[in-house]
């Protein structure tokens, strides 16, 4: 799954594909790159960030969703609103991917249980309004596993058939690094609640303090790597999804993936 963020202020792409042609060339350039989905977004989730209007992020995706579905590519939606999902299902996007989990938005579930169409439901406490608030858990892969099941037992209850669900555990949403690198560890306990199931480590903060970098403080205080510096442990974090068993991986950079991912083909076509 390739990202193309229309947004002013996503924390590694923001502003740059925020002009429709802009963000069809570059979904077009993903696909090519061998995407086989293009997820597009109109609302950053970075903490601290203001949420768009209705109107402006239907300005920001519709265009988008439109021009890479004339193109014929695979699109998915990610967005928290029922009337954006709606709008964009109608123009052709044949998946939603709603990082509340269908929590944001109550008309949410209804639309997804009346169009059948795969939903991705990722695990986030809540829109994180103060960036400092430290998340809490005593044991995060049973709690995530276990509010993931809790979510779809919700959506269930609302008509959403669990065969259309795709589960996220939601890496850098209320976690800290430590939470994603023993999610990351456990990637097999989450596809163990028998969903497909969808990893979004992409160019995360935590990769961007990975301890043999050079100039890595050994207390941990050198500043993170840029954003676009993390494709590499991406591409990594890729291939560890992959060896899980995972559905997909969501990525900025989807060439370094595709290698990543080619990698683990080969080596699983060639297993004794
Ligand atoms: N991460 C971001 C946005 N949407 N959707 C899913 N399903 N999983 C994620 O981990 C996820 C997401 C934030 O990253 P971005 O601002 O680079 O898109």
């Amino acid at each position: 799954m390739g990202i193309v963020n229309v947004t002013p202020d996503s924390f590694s792409d923001g502003g740059r594909w925020s002009d429709t042609a802009a963000a069809v060339a570059h979904g077009r350039r993903l696909a090519a790159e061998g995407a086989d989905l293009l997820d597009v977004g109109g609302e950053s989730t970075r903490p601290g960030s203001t949420r768009p209007q209705e109107a402006e992020e239907l300005d920001r995706v519709l265009p988008v969703v439109t021009g890479l579905v004339e193109e014929g590519l695979t699109v998915s939606v990610d967005t928290m609103r029922a009337s954006v999902a709606r709008a964009c299902l109608e123009a052709g996007a044949t998946l939603v991917n709603d990082v509340s989990g269908g929590l944001a938005d109550a008309e949410m579930p209804p639309l997804i249980a009346a169009t059948g169409v795969p939903f991705v439901v990722m695990h986030w406490r809540g829109l994180l309004t103060d960036p400092h608030a430290r998340p809490h858990y005593d044991d995060v892969v049973e709690e995530v596993c276990r509010e993931l099941g809790e979510r779809v037992a919700t959506l269930a209850a609302r008509g959403v058939d669990p065969a259309q669900v795709v589960l996220d555990p939601g890496l850098g949403f209320s976690k800290d690094a430590a939470h994603n690198w023993t999610l990351l560890a456990s990637l097999e306990r989450v596809l163990q609640l028998g969903h497909p199931v969808l990893l979004g480590a992409s160019r995360k903060r935590f990769l961007g303090r990975l301890p043999a970098r050079p100039g890595a403080a050994v207390d941990g205080a050198a500043p993170p790597s840029d954003p676009a510096d993390r494709d590499m442990a991406t591409a990594a974090t890729s291939l560890l999804a992959a060896r899980a068993g995972c559905w997909a991986v969501r990525v900025h950079d989807v060439a370094s993936t595709r290698d990543a991912l080619a990698v683990h083909e080969m080596t699983e076509r060639h297993r004794g």
